[in-house]
């Protein structure tokens, strides 16, 4: 413990503790451990790594933070993202801490690189999605928690390791992204309270809303200026759709990851109900589909008709078929739904 530690002994929710001093079992004995993020990732999964590196490097430890793929530009402001690695090199580590996934195979790349590796090295894995099984020997799984972060800075606390300011930005960048700001509903007071405990060791909100949410390049804007100019409604506004292609980055200079989810941007308009965004990039017979539907319409349900899966309120699919032919028989069917459903 130092003096960069802050006990929250009123967090509401703690960790179960026998799992904390199984993890600590593991850690404490290991001096190198890299720390996973999957695959396409977040900023949770590369908060977390870099946050749980600082961590460890404050304790005397090397912790390496490991990515198959690299991040989004918006996270370069991150404490120690050039410590970054995408292999895990010459293995010598002696514990893997898997972040944000509760599947070995969800570390993409890495798994296929390191498989006897990663199956014989032992494993923490912290993680709250609902449907993960964790692939840890200790594994502190937790879908109550807004992020992975969450769970990490539970976790630094309850173990009473220290907490300075560079590992509190890391984790703060992912409790703030994966919760969109603190505006989902998996927002809990615990997930305010793990904010309070990284603001006071020194996190800083802004610089982290200014680099993820207001640095949005020029040609960004006018890729989505082009999707809202492409848009089309029908049934009285409550059905929107619009789509880009390859030559909408072309005219508008854009990349195809500045696709900032364009689908919740139709969804936000007033009275929109059914919200459809296509996109074809390179490969013109192939199309995929971003849907987002407010209740009584139910997303994965249409998605699954065209081979795609998802949640109720978001799902997806892709079409092997160009983008007008698949927006055609989209939108019919969408048409359908609305019909059908104000006829039932
Ligand atoms: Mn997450």
């Amino acid at each position: 413990m130092n003096d960069t530690t802050f006990t929250y002994a009123s967090f509401i929710q703690q960790l179960d503790p026998q799992l904390v001093q199984q993890a600590m079992a593991l850690i404490e004995p290991a001096q190198h451990i890299a720390l996973l993020a999957h695959e396409h990732p977040d900023g949770d999964c590369i908060g977390s790594a870099l946050g749980f590196a600082h961590i460890l490097r404050a304790v005397g430890k090397s912790g390496t933070p490991v990515c198959v793929d690299a991040p989004a530009r918006t996270l370069s402001f991150l404490p120690g993202i050039e410590t970054l690695q995408t292999s895990l090199g010459d293995e010598q580590f002696d514990l893997v801490i898997a972040l944000d996934a509760g599947e070995i195979t969800r570390f993409g790349g890495l798994y296929a690189q390191h498989q006897a590796f990663l199956d014989r090295v032992p494993i923490l894995n912290i993680d709250h999605h609902i449907s993960s099984n964790g692939c840890g020997i200790v594994n502190i799984i937790d879908p109550l928690a807004a992020a992975t972060a969450e769970l990490v800075t539970l976790f630094q606390q309850q173990a009473g390791l220290p907490l300075n300011q560079d590992a509190a930005q890391c984790l703060l960048t992912g409790v703030i992204t994966d919760t969109n700001s603190f505006q989902y509903t998996s927002t809990t007071p615990r997930t305010l309270e793990v904010g309070a405990a990284l603001l006071k060791a020194g996190g800083l909100p802004e610089t982290i809303a200014k680099s993820i949410y207001r640095t949005r390049p020029l040609q960004q804007v006018r890729f989505q200026a082009a999707v809202v100019a492409n848009m089309q409604t029908s049934c009285a506004g409550r059905l929107v759709w619009s789509y880009a292609t390859s030559e909408t980055l072309q005219t508008t200079g854009a990349t195809a990851e500045m696709d900032d989810n364009f689908a919740g941007m139709l969804r936000d308009i007033e009275g929109v109900q059914i919200a459809a965004f296509f996109k074809s990039y390179g490969d013109s017979d192939t199309t995929s589909l971003s849907l987002r539907c407010a209740a009584p319409y139910n997303a994965a349900e249409i998605c699954v008709r065209f081979g795609g899966g998802g949640h109720a309120r978001a799902a997806g699919a892709t079409i092997h078929k160009p983008y007008q032919e698949t927006m055609a028989d989209v939108v019919a069917v969408l048409k359908q739904e609305i019909a059908n459903k104000d006829n039932a």
